[in-house]
């Protein structure tokens, strides 16, 4: 194991190391410690292109890592109070339960200062060979028996920009159990056949080589928007809590504004849920969650 810089030490002089776990079989790299001048190595950048995902552990330590499960849980306070953020539940077997928080950028410096500064993206400016825009952001509460999602590429929800990288922050174990995610490569053969909800093709979805990719708080799992992913539901006892953050690179231009009040308008229009028959965080129809009024849940 390599050495971490210790308090005081003048962290510009320490030389992290990647130890990757395998010879490029699989986007799976355990990165010791993050240093602003980090490299991502030739073996991840080639997994990265090979499969559409990269799994980096240990990204956050301890103590950042406590600190984003305590700051999560205020955004989920806010879901109590009408915000400020946009929040969705679901019903679980055990009774209605925060779904989604997402657009708190704005209200929350501390979040904003890990989505903006530090580790994330310069991992991101080196996957996308320029610096990274955010395009939007939420947290994945799955509270026990909290549903999982359809099998989808997030690119056919994504409008404005063409191509994003996603990262997945779990502040809680996501294990198959909890309902981590499922990837399959498939990437760089762009958009899939769809159904009407923006789901792939179950014919497709059969063909594809998934594997679960499980993840541990500290660790960040770096995924391109036409990587094919689905979930399961949350079979444990503990929330599986997790934030995603979607970025663009910098030359595309700026779409968050956008992107939130399209979302906004069209929910406004069309309703907060599918016909009444699952509950609507997404522009697709990849959620498999059943609705609950906001009231519902109080
Ligand atoms: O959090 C999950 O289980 C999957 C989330 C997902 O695929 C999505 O939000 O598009």
């Amino acid at each position: 194991m390599a050495e971490r810089p210790r308090a005081g030490q003048d962290s510009r002089r320490f030389n992290p190391k990647f130890t990757p776990t395998s010879a490029g079989d699989h986007a799976e790299v355990i990165l010791v410690s993050y240093h602003p001048r980090m490299r991502l190595s030739n073996e991840q950048l080639s997994a990265w292109n090979r499969f559409g995902w990269l799994t980096i552990r240990s990204l956050f330590d301890d103590r950042q890592t406590r600190d984003l499960a305590r700051w999560i849980d205020e955004l989920a306070e806010w879901a109590d109070r009408n915000g400020p953020g946009l929040h969705h539940r679901e019903l679980t077997p055990n009774g209605p339960a925060l779904a989604r928080s997402e657009h708190f950028l704005e209200s929350h410096d501390r979040l904003r200062s890990v989505i903006l500064d530090g580790a994330v993206p310069a991992v991101l400016e080196q996957l996308f060979g320029e610096p990274a825009v955010l395009f939007k952001e939420k947290i994945n509460y799955k509270r026990p028996g909290g549903a999982g999602f359809a099998p989808h590429q997030d690119a056919t929800a994504y409008r404005f920009v063409d191509h994003h990288i996603s990262c997945m922050i779990p502040v809680d174990p996501a294990t198959v159990e909890s309902g981590t995610l499922y990837f399959a490569p498939g990437h760089s053969a762009g958009r899939m056949p769809t159904t009407s909800g923006g789901r792939i093709e179950p014919t497709h979805v059969q063909e594809l080589d998934w594997r679960a990719i499980e993840a541990m708080p500290g660790d960040v799992i770096f995924f391109d928007s036409y990587t094919p992913h689905y979930s399961g539901s949350n079979e444990s006892d503990r929330s599986r809590r997790v934030m995603y953050l979607t970025y663009n690179a910098r030359s595309k231009g700026d779409h968050r504004a956008d992107y939130y009040a399209d979302k906004l308008r069209e929910f406004a229009t069309e309703g907060g849920s599918f016909g009444g028959r699952r509950v609507r965080m997404s522009i697709n129809d990849d959620f498999l969650g059943l609705p609950v009024p906001d009231e519902a849940a109080r």
